[in-house]
């Protein structure tokens, strides 16, 4: 009896364990040259096709408060004005994107930072070549992954529902 309700709660802790692991965000963002160089599609196809769950989009023109928020840890930069200027040069497609180490895969599927050291294959060494136009952002940490969706989307704004393919993409 008792080893019955141990092994009842231990597949239920390890239930619980791989519910909370899959359920990490990051936010990824299609920049205005993402956008204007027609590559949302693109970018929304690469999350889907490797199983990432899309649990927020959509287009807007951020405020430069908005931006400045977003960047904020970047203030003291060189390029702040310059970054600013850029992402506020016309519409981005914000979303946010679930799954196990979305954000840690997330960051390896756009590449580097600057796209001439990122490799083919990842969407800037595919798509671009400046670091200034490096067409989209994607959340650098599980928690700059969780304050930038709660800042894009509103806290709890994202969507809940489980994908009818989930046993297919996690064991
Ligand atoms: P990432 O976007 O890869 O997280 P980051 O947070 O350091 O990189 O910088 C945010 C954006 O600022 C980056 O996508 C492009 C721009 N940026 C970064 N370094 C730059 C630089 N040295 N010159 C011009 N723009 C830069
Ligand atoms: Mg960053």
């Amino acid at each position: 009896m008792v080893a019955t309700l141990l092994s009842i709660f231990a597949a239920f802790s390890r239930a619980e364990v791989k519910m909370s692991g899959n359920d990490e965000v990051s936010f990824i963002m299609v920049k205005p040259d993402g956008v204007q160089r027609g590559l949302v599609g693109e970018i929304i196809k690469r999350f889907e096709n490797r199983g990432f769950q899309l649990v927020g989009c959509k287009m807007m023109s951020p405020s430069k408060e908005h931006l400045e928020k977003h960047y904020e840890d970047l203030k003291a930069k060189p390029f702040f004005p310059g970054l600013i200027k850029y992402m506020s040069s016309g519409p981005v497609v914000a979303m946010a994107w679930k799954g196990k180490q979305v954000v840690k895969t997330g960051r390896a599927m756009l590449g580097a930072t600057n796209p001439l050291d990122s490799n083919p294959g990842t969407i800037r060494g595919d798509f671009c070549i400046d670091v200034g136009r490096n067409i989209c952002h994607g959340s650098d940490s599980v928690e700059s992954g969780k304050r930038e969706v709660n800042l894009w989307f509103g806290e709890g704004n994202t969507e809940k529902y489980s994908l009818v393919s989930e046993s297919m993409i996690y064991e």
